[in-house]
């Protein structure tokens, strides 16, 4: 059995928005784990992968010190945190390796219903409420715009009500928080997803193989998500128009069909979402017989 060393480890949000997706993400990349529900850490059973289940906050900076060698959390975090490090004359030592397409958030300003807003210089002296205090210097400075930073570590949408800001810098999905609280968006500072990084620290190449093999993995999961198989019969003389309307896909495979001259069976992956227009495009094209099936894995 390997050493604990050569265990791959990775930082997952212990409970909140993210854990859910995260390990069923990496479940269906084949990892195996035992999940006790006040467990900091999952056992990966048919690989040497270990999860550490803590808060979100935490996760890029275990990475940077190594103790992780992944983290997958928002990238609202990732920069707070790398700009966290730059302020103290730190480079950060993680990379960003990809995109996860879950976690969807934007990092907003917003002030009380009325507020006058014609640009950055209207936050000029203001009070500005909010826990990410590196991001929002960090645009202030951009902006070049002296403002006063209050940091709240939660509930930073109530502070304008209770005579604390006159703007918050907070996380917004759907806007109605921003809503009840009788906010509305003015700008937009970041815009956030989930994201999957790892260490800049050397792993030997055992690890390393792991992370690649886990990471190319990940990448067939992440793709699969809109991929699907399609299936269809076209007349050989509309083959150039049917596969210019076949969303994201590459060459097709194109074979004859028993009994007839010039009817085709065409067989593709799109990669992108088959919408029913499209389908009725196909058929309008001369296509019939169309099948749309989902793609469970691939590896390119
Ligand atoms: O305990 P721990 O520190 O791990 O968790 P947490 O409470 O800090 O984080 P959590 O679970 O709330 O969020 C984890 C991550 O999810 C964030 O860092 C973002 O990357 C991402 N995310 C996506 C969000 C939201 N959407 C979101 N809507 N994080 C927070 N919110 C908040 C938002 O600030 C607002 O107050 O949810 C509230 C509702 O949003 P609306 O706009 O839909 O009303
Ligand atoms: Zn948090």
């Amino acid at each position: 059995m390997e050493s604990q060393a050569q265990r791959v480890k990775i930082a997952v949000q212990k409970s909140g928005r993210l854990t859910e997706h995260s390990i069923d993400l990496l479940q269906r990349c084949g990892l195996k784990i035992t999940r006790s529900k006040d467990s900091l850490f999952c056992y990966g059973e048919n690989m040497p992968v270990d999860l550490l289940l803590v808060r979100d906050d935490d996760i890029p900076q275990l990475v940077a010190d190594d103790i992780c060698d992944m983290g997958i959390c928002g990238l609202n975090i990732v920069e707070e945190t790398r700009l966290k490090l730059a302020a103290s004359g730190t480079n950060a030592l993680f990379k960003q390796v990809f995109e996860l397409d879950f976690g969807h958030c934007r990092l907003a300003l917003a002030g009380p219903k009325g507020t006058h807003f014609d640009g950055p210089d209207s936050l000029k002296n203001k009070r500005i409420a909010t826990s990410y205090t590196n991001l929002l210097r960090n645009y202030l400075k951009l902006n070049s715009i002296s403002a006063e930073i209050v940091y709240f570590s939660g509930a930073v949408e109530i502070t304008p009500q209770l005579g604390k800001a006159d703007f918050v810098c907070d996380l917004v999905s759907t806007g109605s928080t921003l809503a009840a609280n009788g906010l509305v968006e003015v700008a937009t500072l970041l815009e956030s997803e989930a994201i999957i990084i790892q260490t800049q620290a050397p792993l030997g190449d055992a690890k390393q193989g792991l992370v690649d093999r886990l990471l190319q993995r990940l990448d067939g999961v992440l793709q699969v998500r809109e991929s699907k198989y399609i299936m269809l019969h076209a007349p050989r003389h509309a083959l150039l128009e049917i596969q210019a309307l076949l969303p994201g896909a590459e060459a097709p495979t194109v074979l004859p069909l028993e009994g007839t001259d010039d009817r085709v069976a065409v067989h593709a992956v799109c990669r992108e979402t088959v919408f029913w227009e499209t389908l009725e495009n196909l058929k309008a094209a001369g296509a019939s017989s169309l099948l749309v099936l989902p793609v469970e894995k691939m590896l390119a």
